[in-house]
């Protein structure tokens, strides 16, 4: 079985990152004080303690509520700084991040104040530790899509700073298909194309993704084990699956994790990776999220560098990066 010292040496790389659910309780609150922002909790006690969660509606709610003390340039760069930190500890040396501008822009914060505090701390954590990134603009799925695209349309200017497109927020009620013009849009332009289907969602929604968004990887799609052809489609095509263990959990998509498929789909061939989806929200970062997979799974050292393995081939780095990781 992999132990925490064989997972901790493995070279890794996280896909699957949403940069505001990074922001712990501590921060949360310091940032509250500093820039006189009210959040309905009074203590990091109180804040940790409202972390309960039935379902992703009952988590997004109070993701977004957490996600309003973010204002400053050096907000956005101290959030992101404390979450690559993290991935130093854990080395993870490349990451992806995902980022949803609709979450600020609609408090009437500049999208190149998000982008401009991300893109600093990335350049820092580059030049000082080696950990290389890229970033992906997230549209949230619950609103419309002319709001998607005005989004891309204020993005424009910082696209050379931007590697893809992605979709996430609240999932049941908002298929792929709301956003295809958007989509083919930012293909148009050149980025990347993902998006989170079958977490909470039907299969019929990891197909659109695939047929309507022409996405590269899926976001979770662990509902997959649901429909044989999907899995089959999958595997020929080679989609990455972006798994994140422990918010399945937090969200009870699992009861236990126990549960947890990723270990036999990466058994049938499948390309699957571990990450944290929002870690300081579902209780660990990337080596936590590995770790719950060795203790509840049994996960041997091999399925962990195949795993390990996987989340570079699924990266978007360039073909000779990623035979450094071979
Ligand atoms: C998310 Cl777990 C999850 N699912 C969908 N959208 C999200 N945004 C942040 N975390
Ligand atoms: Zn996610």
């Amino acid at each position: 079985i992999a132990d925490l010292n064989f997972l901790k040496a493995l070279p890794k790389a996280e896909l699957h990152l949403h940069i505001e659910g990074s922001l712990e309780p501590e921060l949360m609150f310091e940032l509250s004080k500093r820039n006189n922002i009210e959040i309905p909790f009074s203590s990091v006690d109180e804040i940790q303690a409202a972390y309960k969660f039935h379902n992703l509606q009952s988590f997004l709610d109070i993701y977004y509520q957490g996600a309003s003390v973010l204002i400053h340039e050096q907000d956005f760069y101290d959030l992101t700084m404390a979450y690559l930190k993290r991935c130093r500890e854990d080395n993870v040396v490349h990451t992806e991040i995902f980022f949803d501008p609709q979450t600020h822009t609609e408090r009437g914060i500049d999208i190149g104040v998000v982008i401009g505090g991300i893109n600093k701390a990335l350049c820092d954590a580059n030049n000082d530790w080696g950990i290389s990134s890229h970033l992906i603009l997230c549209f949230l799925r619950h609103l419309s899509e002319d709001e998607a695209i005005d989004t891309l349309e204020i993005a424009k200017p910082y696209l050379g700073l931007i590697k893809g497109v992605g979709l996430d927020s609240s999932e049941l009620g908002h298929p792929p298909s709301k956003f295809q013009k958007v989509f083919a849009m930012a293909k148009e332009l050149g980025l990347e194309r993902v998006a989170h289907a079958g977490e909470e969602g039907p299969t019929e929604y990891i197909v659109e993704a695939l047929d309507l968004l022409d996405v590269s990887r899926i976001d979770h799609g662990v509902r997959c084990v649901e429909d044989e052809a999907l899995i089959e489609r999958l595997k020929q095509d080679n989609i990455p699956l972006t798994v994140c263990p422990l918010s399945n959990t937090a969200l009870c998509v699992y009861d236990d994790m126990s549960q947890h498929p990723i270990l036999s789909l990466l058994d049938r061939g499948l390309c699957v990776t571990v990450n944290t989806d929002d870690p300081a929200y579902f209780g660990g970062y990337v080596n936590k999220n590995y770790l719950a997979l060795s203790e509840s799974l049994n996960m041997s050292k091999e399925q962990a560098k195949k795993l390990a393995l996987n989340s570079f081939k699924a990266s978007y780095i360039s073909e000779t990066e990623k035979q450094k990781w071979a």
